[in-house]
């Protein structure tokens, strides 16, 4: 140890070696990463490692012992930067970003608590300084008063390169899409670390504001011009028939349209809901030819689409990356025209997606997320809450719930890889032989079953009669990699045409003392939700910014966009620059002028919705005189003790 330590190279190797011991630590004492599995555990445990290597291998190249005392301030200044995030997530469950820190508000609300955050204890974290400065002080009269030669702390650098090369490639092949999705940040911490993950954000708030900035007031004209053109008036049968009601909103998640009547071995999959499509009592209208639009937000970019009537991004989740966005959201609308009262109930961890910030912007006055439920072991499974004790758990709160309220359930079973606990599948699985396409049935049935029992315990609460019920699927669950397991299911080959055709998702609705349609068949899509859902209530479309239009208005605009570009309409479809006749299922070889200039439409479409949040648009438009912008400063989801009705 002695003669490690009279190298400054060796003071170098305890300092990273530490800075190691004590980032870990930190990472298992104080942070809720929820690591699963051997390959996680060791990513966690490797990489601090390459943030040691280069952020104190900097500290190398200065000068004599001067490089000795930088290494100390260097490791003191990485320790404090933690330290700060381990104070925010006692409080928020969440790490620190540019864009929280800009918020004065989110520590402003910290404010006198954070002494009451910090724990004596904390103390222990100042540990390896304090090793640091005594090796420092006893050693330091060893060290050779020259600089290092040049290559040595390259070469520690480029170790340390390589080590994040390598950890990189570990996490990306765990999840894959991992840097492009940014799921979550408690999974880039958990995979790439909390030093990494800061550099990241600082790159992605960077890319965000320079888009930002160079967008100007006008540019919201030629998008106002197209919605305000777009609109569809509202059908007077069904205009304000549910002012006053509560609304209830049914995410299905990974949920597809063919799951519908489909029977497996000679037994409906989904009896529940087969019965609300085939309703005797004629309460329910279902879309049969409704189609969602999501691309990598999934969940999120369905949320964002019914609730923002926007489009996700071609890229990335707009959740996370434009979630400081201004919008001009449903919940916000309800809340400020009707004085609704807006939740959302989620069984997963609040930061997933950027919950916890979008939804502030969205005008959600409650979130519900995992703290708010009982997640021990058997009532989780898969990302987390199982759909039966999350619905029976969110009885309560829906009663508790200032109405007419505006309650978005998001169920999460349902989920990829679609797995059950034992004794919990009451389908056998399908036998195609791909493990995926063979369990979505059984999750399908359990959801449809989670379903079925919150049907029968919102009417004892009291709360089905009065409210506008809604349903919905996010997104597809079973993906093109799977084309041979579902060609087998569905008996036919699954061609580019076909599998537009499998993005159907289920859109259902019931609204308290109208009559529904059975089964519609209007092509319709999520991004039509938003403004049908506002005309239900009774306010007018005309005046917002939304791509959809009402799917119960005559002047419907039955064309539905898909995020990359292509499209579907009742008579035909656009499916990689291809034209297909959507009844003789040919190719158009020579596509009508109508064609051609629907794809211009649906790509002048998209566009504009990406210049609405890339440019964050909505701050310079004013809606109408009842519109105010929504503060964020009045939302804010604590745990379930901080939370003002408890
Ligand atoms: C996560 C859940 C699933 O909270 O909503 O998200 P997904 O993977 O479907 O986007
Ligand atoms: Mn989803």
């Amino acid at each position: 140890m002695k003669k490690l330590l009279s190298t400054k190279m060796g003071f170098f190797a305890i300092a990273v070696v530490l800075f190691w011991i004590k980032t870990y630590s930190i990472y298992k004492l104080e942070f809720n990463l929820g690591v699963s599995g051997a390959m996680q555990e060791f990513l966690l445990f490797f990489n601090p490692l390459s943030s040691g290597l280069i952020f104190l291998g900097l500290a190398l190249f200065a000068a004599g012992k001067k490089a000795g005392r930088r290494i100390i301030v260097f490791s003191f200044i990485l320790g404090f930067i933690l330290y700060a995030n381990v104070v925010f997530y006692r409080f928020n469950g969440d790490f620190i970003t540019l864009a929280t820190m800009m918020q004065t508000n989110n520590f402003g609300s910290l404010g006198g608590s954070i002494l009451d955050l910090m724990a004596p204890l904390d103390i222990l974290y100042l540990l390896d300084i304090a090793i640091l400065i005594v090796l420092y002080n006893k050693f330091k009269s060893n060290w050779r008063t020259e600089r290092l030669q040049f290559r040595k702390p390259l070469i520690v650098l480029a170790v340390g390169v390589i080590a994040f090369g390598v950890n990189l490639g570990l996490a990306e092949k765990d999840r894959p899409q991992l840097l492009e999705r940014a799921f979550d940040r408690n999974y880039l911490v958990k995979y790439l670390g909390a030093y990494n993950f800061m550099i990241y954000d600082a790159i992605q708030s960077v890319e965000s504001s320079r888009q930002r900035v160079l967008a100007d007031s006008s540019d919201i004209t030629e998008v106002e011009n197209y919605t305000k053109y777009k609109y569809a008036e509202p059908n007077p049968a069904y205009f304000g028939t549910g002012e006053g009601k509560n609304i209830i909103k049914i995410h299905l998640e990974s949920f597809q349209s063919f799951l519908i009547d489909y029977e497996l071995h000679g037994e409906e999959v989904t009896p529940f809901l087969n019965s609300l499509v085939h309703d005797e009592s004629q309460d329910f209208t279902y879309f049969d030819n409704f189609f969602h639009q999501t691309e990598q937000g999934k969940t999120a970019d369905a949320e964002l689409t019914t609730d923002t009537s926007l489009y996700g991004l071609p890229q990335g989740s707009a959740f996370v990356t434009k979630g400081d966005n201004t919008y001009q959201a449903l919940p916000a609308i309800l809340e400020q025209r009707q004085d609704y009262t807006s939740a959302v109930f989620h069984g997963d961890r609040k930061s997933f997606w950027n919950r916890d910030e979008v939804y502030r912007h969205l005008g959600i006055n409650e979130y519900y997320y995992d703290s708010y439920f009982d997640m021990s072991e058997e009532n989780v499974i898969n990302y987390g809450l199982k759909d039966k004790p999350f619905f029976e758990e969110s009885i309560p709160y829906l009663q508790e719930m200032d109405q007419p309220f505006y309650a978005h359930m998001m169920t999460l079973t349902h989920h990829h890889p679609f797995i059950l606990d034992e004794g919990e599948a009451s389908l056998a699985p399908a036998e195609t032989g791909s493990g995926t396409v063979d369990r979505y049935f059984q999750t399908a049935r359990y959801l449809d079953e989670s379903l079925e029992q919150f049907f029968i315990d919102l009417k004892e609460a009291g709360l089905y009669e009065d409210s506008i019920i809604m349903i919905y699927g996010d997104h597809y669950g079973i993906s093109q990699n799977h084309n041979r397991a579902m060609a087998e299911i569905i008996g036919e080959e699954i061609t580019p045409l076909k599998n537009s055709e499998l993005q159907r998702v289920p859109f259902i609705i019931r609204i308290p003392g109208v009559d529904g349609q059975g089964i519609n068949h209007e092509y319709s899509s999520l991004v039509d939700v938003m403004p049908t859902m506002l005309h239900i209530v009774g306010i007018d479309a005309q005046d917002y910014i939304l791509f959809g239009t009402d799917m119960f208005s005559e002047d419907h605009k039955a064309f539905v966009p898909f995020r990359n570009g292509d499209f579907v309409t009742e008579a035909y479809s656009s499916i990689n620059g291809i034209f297909y006749d959507n009844v003789t299922k040919e190719v158009v070889e020579e596509p009508t002028e109508e064609m051609m200039e629907m794809k211009e439409t649906v790509l002048h479409e998209l566009e504009l919705s990406d210049k609405v949040l890339n440019g964050d648009l909505l701050r310079f438009y004013t809606p109408n005189e009842e519109w105010e912008p929504v503060n964020i400063n009045d939302y804010f989801y604590g745990e379930p003790e901080q939370h003002p009705a408890k």
